[in-house]
């Protein structure tokens, strides 16, 4: 039992715990090898993540227009992002500096800003083999996916039975059933499932019937859907009534939470399609009103709007079935995610989870974890050198145990509780 006694004692504790610890990624668009091109990785899949065509368009002339890009075959596209964002502009912003540290921590001289032959380090790699390079870099032992039966590109995956290998855990994605359910009926009764457009008793029995089949076809750890800002529950409508009758009964019946990332506006400038989407604040009354009302279910649930983190926050130290996590999309920024891991910490302790990667490009896992964890390490350096001043001497093994807690353990024992 090493007792850490000074604050040099206590930094080299953290960081050697922070840098050692094996992540379980909660959230990310990624998948195994076997789902095939719906898993995106390489320099040309980063340089064109959504995140960066945003960025790009406002580095560009008013002449290039949003029609011509996505008609470029994506090595183009790559090309003029790291010509107007790495060349001609300096990669300063945190997406750009994310294919600088996947590019270094894979042992590329960034320095020779050579795009083709980073290309070329690739081209000699299968998915299979950049998996595991991956996955080891980034210190991560397993990822949860975005899995959603609607997506046409991804369900004849499930339907054929591809493996899933253990370190890509499923999530299942319901946004089409909660915010579009009108689009959605057809599809589902395509697929032998009696929904009729007015949800009698009837299409609710069916769309519960949906989610276990689902759940029990991925072994979906959780259910999840991204919820606009005027999200509102209860309500009488499509989605407060499947959420009300099928999401929580069923995530009660299976034991898995109900994951609700809130605050999107979707398609804000629809041209940009997924780089499109913006940021609204939320009402959290309705996370209030799910937490209060259903203490039986278990939530988990990021918002997207930093104006909402403090509420939400104040919300997790009142319900225990509430479980926050992520500094997600628009607030997966270094200055942003201290300042909300400072803000948890200081209220909820250790019972919270600091950050999920959101990758949709493989590679991103090394990034968003190198990023995320220097940053943790320096709040948590802070936090206990303040138990320290007060007395209170920390041990080697408590800094790895409150480390595996943040990075791993609260998502496997909010999982099982
Ligand atoms: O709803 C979501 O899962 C969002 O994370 C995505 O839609 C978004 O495009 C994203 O990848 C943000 O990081
Ligand atoms: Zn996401």
């Amino acid at each position: 039992m090493s007792e850490l006694r000074s604050a040099e004692q206590i930094r080299g504790a953290v960081e050697t715990a922070v840098a050692e610890v094996s992540v379980l990624d909660l959230h990310t668009h990624i998948y195994p090898p076997s789902f095939g091109a719906i898993l995106l990785w390489g320099i040309d899949e980063l340089l064109t993540y959504h995140y960066l065509v945003a960025e790009l368009f406002r580095q560009s002339p008013r002449e290039f227009t949003y029609d011509r890009f996505w008609k470029m075959p994506k090595r183009e596209q790559a090309d003029v992002v790291w010509q107007r964002l790495f060349i001609e502009n300096s990669p300063v912003g945190e997406s750009c500096r994310g294919v600088l540290t996947c590019m270094e921590k894979l042992g590329l001289d960034v320095s020779a800003r050579d795009l083709s032959g980073a290309r070329d380090y690739f081209e000699r790699l299968s998915p299979e083999e950049y998996v595991d390079i991956v996955f080891e870099k980034a210190g991560v032992e397993a990822v949860v996916m975005t899995n959603n039966p609607f997506d046409d590109e991804e369900r004849p995956s499930w339907e054929a039975s591809a493996e899933v290998e253990g370190r890509f855990k499923a999530a299942l994605r319901i946004d089409n059933v909660l915010v579009a359910f009108k689009y959605a009926a057809p599809r589902l009764r395509e697929w032998g499932y009696d929904v009729a457009d007015d949800l009698p008793e009837k299409a609710l029995a069916e769309i519960r019937r949906f989610l276990a089949d689902w759940i029990d076809r991925m072994g979906a750890v959780y259910m999840a859907a991204s919820l606009p800002p005027d999200f509102a529950f209860p309500e009488d409508s499509p989605c407060g009534r499947i959420i009300a009758e099928c999401v929580l009964p069923v995530s009660r019946e299976k034991g898995v939470p109900f994951a609700m990332m809130v605050g999107v506006k979707k398609l804000v400038n629809p041209p940009l399609a997924l780089a499109g989407d913006g940021v609204g604040v939320s009402d959290l009354s309705a996370v209030e009103n799910l937490c209060r009302d259903y203490p039986e279910n278990k939530f988990l649930v990021t918002a997207l709007s930093r104006d909402c983190q403090h509420e939400l926050t104040v919300l997790a130290r009142k319900f225990r079935n509430l479980m926050i996590f992520g500094c997600w999309w628009f607030l997966n920024d270094p200055s942003m995610i201290e300042e909300m891991t400072r803000m948890r910490m200081e209220l909820l302790g250790l019972s919270f989870i600091p950050q999920h990667s959101d990758a949709r490009v493989l590679d991103q896992l090394i990034y968003k974890w190198t990023h995320s964890r220097r940053i943790i390490a320096d709040v948590l350096v802070e936090k206990y050198g303040l138990a320290l001043d007060a007395g209170w001497v920390a041990t080697t093994e408590e800094v790895e145990r409150d480390v595996a807690s943040l990075f791993r353990e609260n998502f496997n024992r909010f999982l099982e509780a």
